[in-house]
């Protein structure tokens, strides 16, 4: 490594918490900071899986709940090379959803484990920081209506919910902070920003790690 690594954040939370808000004012607020920094997001609809991954949230076509759990965990191990590629050149990574939805999504669905959800994702890049956005369901509803894409629902978005809260608990290797995602977004920008200044400081001489593992 030539230079020092850039760090992987990652943006988490039940919709409309404000994830997609976040991770453009956190990259533009890193840039200000003379940090360089770039967002992703997942699913990634532009590539072949990820425009399978899309028909499917759009309800232009089913697949078998397996399989979609496979296609998007296929999803993120397809940018692996590229992600590395820029952490490696000292850039920032914000991600707006990352291999923790895909487990909390799933598992929200009957007869999905948490740990059968996680394996397809072992060894993905591990995020130097998760940040998960709580907010309430009766909040969120107060953000608009849902839209028309798959799972998003009031019942299926309580069980992604409860499977989130658990999937943190169990997962003590991970950098997870819980950030209160019913402030104003300028608050929650603060404090993301903060975070996100500390993550970058301890990622910067050590290697990436591998999720999971
Ligand atoms: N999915 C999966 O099943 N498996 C996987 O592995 C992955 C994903 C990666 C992708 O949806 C779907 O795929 C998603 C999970 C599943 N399904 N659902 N549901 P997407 O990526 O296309 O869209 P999204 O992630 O669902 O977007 P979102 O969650 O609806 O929104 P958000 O990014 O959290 O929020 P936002 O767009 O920033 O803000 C929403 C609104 O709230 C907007 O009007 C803002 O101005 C407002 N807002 C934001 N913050 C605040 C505050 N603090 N106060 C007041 N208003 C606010």
């Amino acid at each position: 490594m030539t230079c020092r690594r850039g760090a992987l954040i990652v943006l988490e939370g039940v919709d409309r918490a404000g994830k997609t808000t976040q991770c453009k004012m956190l990259v533009q607020a890193l840039e200000q900071s003379g940090h360089q920094a770039e967002m992703i997001r997942f699913p990634d609809r532009t590539t072949k899986i990820g425009q399978l991954i899309s028909s499917y949230l759009e309800k232009r076509s089913n697949l078998e709940d397996h399989t979609v759990h496979l296609l998007f965990s296929a999803n993120r191990w397809e940018l692996v090379p590229l992600m590395k590629q820029k952490l490696e050149q000292g850039i920032n990574l914000v991600v707006d959803r990352y291999a923790f939805s895909g487990v909390a999504f799933t598992s929200a669905k009957p007869g999905f484990s948490l740990d059968w959800c996680m394996h397809p994702d072992v060894g993905l890049p591990k995020p130097d920081l998760v940040m998960y956005l709580q907010l309430s369901l009766n909040v969120a509803s107060k953000r608009g209506e849902f839209g028309a894409e798959r799972y998003e629902t009031s019942v299926f978005q309580r069980a992604v919910q409860k499977r989130f809260e658990q999937l943190k608990e169990k997962d003590p290797l991970v950098n997870w902070k819980v950030i209160d995602a019913a402030r104003s977004i300028e608050e929650v920008h603060r404090e993301i920003k903060i975070l996100s200044e500390k993550a970058i400081s301890a990622a910067e001489n050590q290697p990436i790690g591998e999720l999971w593992k």
